[in-house]
């Protein structure tokens, strides 16, 4: 059958992607995040940073934890974030697949909080150890009295080296 013909040249295309791209690389195009916070181009599958706030040196890599797609920060500081309005005592989580290509001299990401003045109440700055191998860090954090905003990040410093991020997943645990 012709149909059959095509799914086996299909799948032999996606073989071959899958080798020639990274070990961590799965080809869902999902992000399976429970996404409640609506966190759009959560994978970079929009092909551009639509939706984030380019800090600097941030583009896109086709070197993805899932899709085609992802976010890689390189040639210098940069990073990129997104803001959400949440209220005291929200619980979020920030879950996100990393990795890095030679030696940024900082890595990681974060969760931070402001006040109606858009002073920073509360900075969660991250920096687990980063390796070659793409792989899932996440972090938990509870928004400080007088909180109206809180902010995500991803950041790299250094002259040398690339960040490689994926898969964004921010959800809020409702207090009960
Ligand atoms: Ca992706």
């Amino acid at each position: 059958m012709i149909l059959g013909k095509k799914i086996i040249y299909l799948e032999i295309i996606a073989l071959t992607a899958q080798l020639f791209y990274s070990s961590c690389t799965i080809r869902t195009n999902e992000n399976s995040c429970p996404d409640n916070l609506a966190l759009t181009n959560s994978g970079f599958e929009d092909g551009e940073l639509k939706g984030w706030v380019d800090l600097g040196n941030s583009g896109i890599s086709r070197d993805a934890h899932s899709g085609w797609k992802a976010l890689m920060i390189s040639d210098g500081d940069g990073g990129v974030q997104r803001f959400f309005h949440c209220t005291p005592g929200d619980n979020f989580t920030l879950t996100l697949y990393l990795k890095k290509e030679g030696n940024p001299s900082w890595a990681g990401f974060g969760i931070d909080f402001e006040n109606l003045m858009g002073e920073t109440l509360a900075e969660n700055a991250f920096a687990p150890e980063i390796t070659g191998e793409c792989r899932q860090y996440s972090i938990t954090r509870q928004a400080p009295d007088s909180t109206i905003r809180v902010e995500i990040w991803i950041y790299q410093q250094g002259e040398s080296g690339s960040l490689f991020a994926d898969d964004i997943c921010f959800t809020l645990q409702e207090i009960k």
